[in-house]
């Protein structure tokens, strides 16, 4: 292995100035392994004064996601590392959700050196290939010069236009190359997102403006973007101007108080119900905001029906409006700037209406929720587990939903109560096991209030390995299992798309509470729906990390939150 090369008073390693080049970008966290290819750089954060955090995980892919809990909730880059070969492919599925959501995260893997490759090294990889398709910007240093010029363009395009993560590779012996210090620096506003904000061209806000001033039923509906531009506060005078419903995808929940008078919930696939649909079915002018108008909230492009409502579509991707719908206004650029021209706009301007239906529909969706959400079945109900959680949870709570069970529940029925980020799940690829590692990011990122993960036992056994990490970091994170032996979601496919002709779906009953424990986590195992709430109660009152593993109804005999599962 190199050994470390002695550095001119003026310059830096590559590994400090790596780390300068986080610090000056307002980096204060960074997840990650270590691995032989990254001991230059653990050696500069251990000998450096920079006041950045490092949190030793237990497998990059978990880095990952907690580097995406961490960035969704303060708004600013999560950082994540891990060594060559295993390390990269390992930390590419939290790149992947990351990019795919929007949520800008740097990737460090460090890489064997520059003088190896090509000889068989061990752990060489080319993780130039490898991570190309999978983020919006990527490189593979080759000198230590390059350092400050390449971070800089990784934080710039991370953070600006559509917000997307990044990958770096940093070989063993670029590390140990000089960097002069005067090439070290940043501006530090790309740290954040979105940064950089473009606003619409005025000829569409003005042609937007026109339609919404004819329309008779005009309707919101809100993705992540809102939330990640911070355009909750647009979104709401808008919609109260319009008296127009505002519906979200399950990434957009937060971009209104799910408890007023406008909010219309959660549309879709996963997570809509009947009545929403309704609610969508009924509007004359759609305004997509933030939001891709993808399968999962369109129910593949079949509500809105193509034709059955003008569309207005805002997007700071110039590419995304006109994808999916023939669009009649394409207002290009952030959401809460484009929303705040159409303010600005239709200024004086307020229509007429009532949202008299919306309500209607809401009742009739709560109603029969909350049927079954009193019932004191065994197994315990799904509905059962997010009304008890509704009643105790703060309202400042953050909570992560694992695919399965809690997605489309969780974002069906669970509230968010004010606006802003306080419910998340990974919907890009929705892969198992993500909920746990995001809400220790989540909570690492915003300490002051309750975090809670929600997930199937499918995902408890993708990710337990991370309970250690709650344990070691004392992290007073509550994590919730709905338990019932089965890939629940899949089985229900199999009911209502193939006969029931259910194939290995179903697997062994595994006491969670147990092997939460023996991490040493205090856990509990809820059987007893008349306990339920109790024990939630004692749980997310402990100090420390705690595990309730609810024995729930399985997915397939359950009432699903839609009547169709769409692939
Ligand atoms: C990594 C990964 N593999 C497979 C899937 C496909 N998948 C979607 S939902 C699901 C079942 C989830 O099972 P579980 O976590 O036990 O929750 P349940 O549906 O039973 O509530 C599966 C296998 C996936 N989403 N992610």
């Amino acid at each position: 292995m190199n050994k470390p090369v002695e550095v001119q008073a003026t310059a830096l390693t590559g590994a400090e100035a790596v780390v300068e080049m986080l610090k000056a970008h307002g980096v204060e966290v960074i997840f990650g392994l270590c691995g032989d290819t990254s001991l230059p750089l653990y050696d500069a954060l251990a000998r450096m004064p920079h006041g950045i955090r490092h949190i030793l995980t237990r497998d990059e892919r978990h880095a990952a996601y907690m580097a995406d809990g961490y960035a969704r909730v303060t708004g600013k880059v999560g950082v994540c590392e891990g060594p060559s070969g295993g390390g990269a492919t390992y930390i590419l599925p939290g790149l992947v959700e990351a990019n795919e959501s929007s949520v800008p995260i740097l990737a460090i893997n460090t890489d064997v050196s520059v003088s190896s490759r090509g000889k068989f090294t061990l752990t060489e990889l080319d993780q130039r290939a490898l991570m190309k398709p999978l983020t919006k910007w990527n490189a593979v240093l080759d000198r230590a010069a390059d350092i400050p010029r390449t971070l800089r363009a990784a934080f710039e395009a991370m953070t600006t236009g559509r917000p997307g993560a990044a990958h770096l590779a940093l070989p063993f012996d670029v590390q140990n190359g000089p960097v002069e210090r005067s090439d070290v620096w940043a501006d530090p506003t790309l740290g954040s997102f979105p940064s950089r904000r473009t606003g619409p061209d005025p000829f569409f806000v003005e042609l937007a403006a026109k339609l919404l001033r004819k329309a008779q039923n005009p309707l919101f509906i809100c993705g992540g973007g809102v939330v990640i531009s911070g355009a909750e506060h647009e979104l709401l005078s808008l919609s109260e101007r319009l008296c127009a419903p505002v519906a979200t995808t399950i990434s957009g929940k937060g971009a209104i108080d799910e408890r007023c008078a406008h909010s219309a919930g959660v549309v879709g696939s996963n997570g809509g119900t009947r009545e929403t649909r309704a609610i969508v079915d009924a509007a004359d002018v759609v305004v997509f905001a933030g939001c891709r108008a993808g399968s999962v909230t369109t129910e593949r492009w079949r509500h809105p029906a193509p034709g059955s409502a003008k569309i207005i579509h805002i997007d700071v991707d110039p590419a995304v409006p006109g994808r999916n719908y023939q669009v009649d206004v394409p207002l290009v650029g952030d959401a809460r700037l484009c929303l705040a021209s159409l303010n600005e706009v239709l200024d004086n301007y307020r229509r007429e209406g009532d949202l008299t239906f919306v309500d209607a529909k809401k009742r009739e969706k709560f109603e029969a929720f909350d049927a079954l959400a009193r019932s004191d079945d065994v197994p315990i109900k799904p509905e059962r587990v997010v009304a008890e959680l509704n009643r105790i949870l703060d309202k400042d709570t953050i909570l992560v939903a694992d695919p399965g069970t809690p997605c489309p529940y969780f974002s069906a029925f669970y509230q968010v109560s004010g606006a802003g980020r306080r419910f998340f799940s990974n919907r890009a690829h929705g892969a198992l096991g993500y909920a746990m590692a995001a809400s220790m990011g989540a909570h690492i990122g915003r300490p002051g209030v309750k975090t809670v993960a929600v997930m199937g036992d499918g995902s408890f056994g993708m990710c337990v390995g991370e309970l250690e990490t709650a344990v070691r970091l004392k992290l007073p994170i509550t994590f919730v299992v709905i338990s019932n032996a089965v890939y629940g979601w899949i089985k229900a496919g199999q009911k209502t798309g193939y006969g029931q002709r259910y194939f290995s779906v179903d697997f062994g009953v595994t006491d969670h509470a147990k092997v939460a424990e023996a991490f040493g986590v205090r856990a509990f195992r809820a059987t007893d729906p008349a306990r339920l709430g109790e024990m939630l109660k004692q749980s997310l009152s402990h100090s420390g990390p705690t595990l309730v593993d609810i024995v729930c109804q399985p997915l397939h005999e359950a009432r699903a939150p839609v009547s169709e599962w769409v692939a």
